[in-house]
């Protein structure tokens, strides 16, 4: 049984649909929401802005490469074309894999490159910063502490001015 931290973005088309498309996909593995995010988009030169959250998800039955493919399931779903030239450039929906942890919270480690654990870059993203520590306020990424002070380090502290909260739009289901 395993738990992860997902990350979800996306910047074109119907960002919110996208995004609400991935959480009901993920279905009865979700444990938390976060709330969505306006945010500037990181690399690879001009594109629109992101909507970004982030997703808790647990499941007694998935390993970690599981996350990966329900991942890229949901990224498929809504119409994902992966250009190889552009490996930063716009796209419908982006679900990452930030964290997985065994039942008794152990974090799983890999340096495999098609899932990397923790995810490489998470420690330097404010999009994925801001909403995991407002979704889990003792969230801790694995080899680099708690989230509420990577968000204090210079670069992301500089970044979280970009990242503007939305409470217009809600991931939270409609039931
Ligand atoms: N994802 C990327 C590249 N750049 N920028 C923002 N703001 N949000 C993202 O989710 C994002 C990005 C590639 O995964
Ligand atoms: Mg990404
Ligand atoms: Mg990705």
């Amino acid at each position: 049984m395993t738990s992860a931290v997902l990350s979800i973005g996306g910047n074109l088309g119907d960002r919110l649909a996208h995004l609400r498309a991935a959480v009901a996909m993920l279905g009865d593995s979700v444990t938390a929401v976060s709330g969505v995010y306006e945010t500037p988009p990181w690399g690879d030169g001009a594109q629109p802005p992101y909507l970004n959250a982030v997703v808790l998800v647990d499941d007694r039955s998935a390993a970690p490469r599981d996350w990966l493919e329900r991942a890229r399931a949901c990224e498929a779903a809504e119409g994902r074309v992966r250009d190889p030239e552009r490996r930063f450039g716009p796209r419908t929906l982006d679900v990452d894999v930030i964290v997985v942890r065994r039942s008794d919270g152990v974090p799983i480690l890999d340096d495999d490159p098609e899932l990397t654990l923790p995810h490489p870059r998470a420690h330097l993203r404010a999009f994925v910063l801001a909403p995991w520590l407002a979704v889990d306020p003792r969230a801790e990424l694995p080899g680099h502490g708690p989230v509420a002070a990577l968000l204090d380090t210079p670069g992301v502290a500089a970044d979280l001015a970009g990242v503007t909260p939305r409470p217009d739009l809600s991931l939270e289901s409609m039931e």
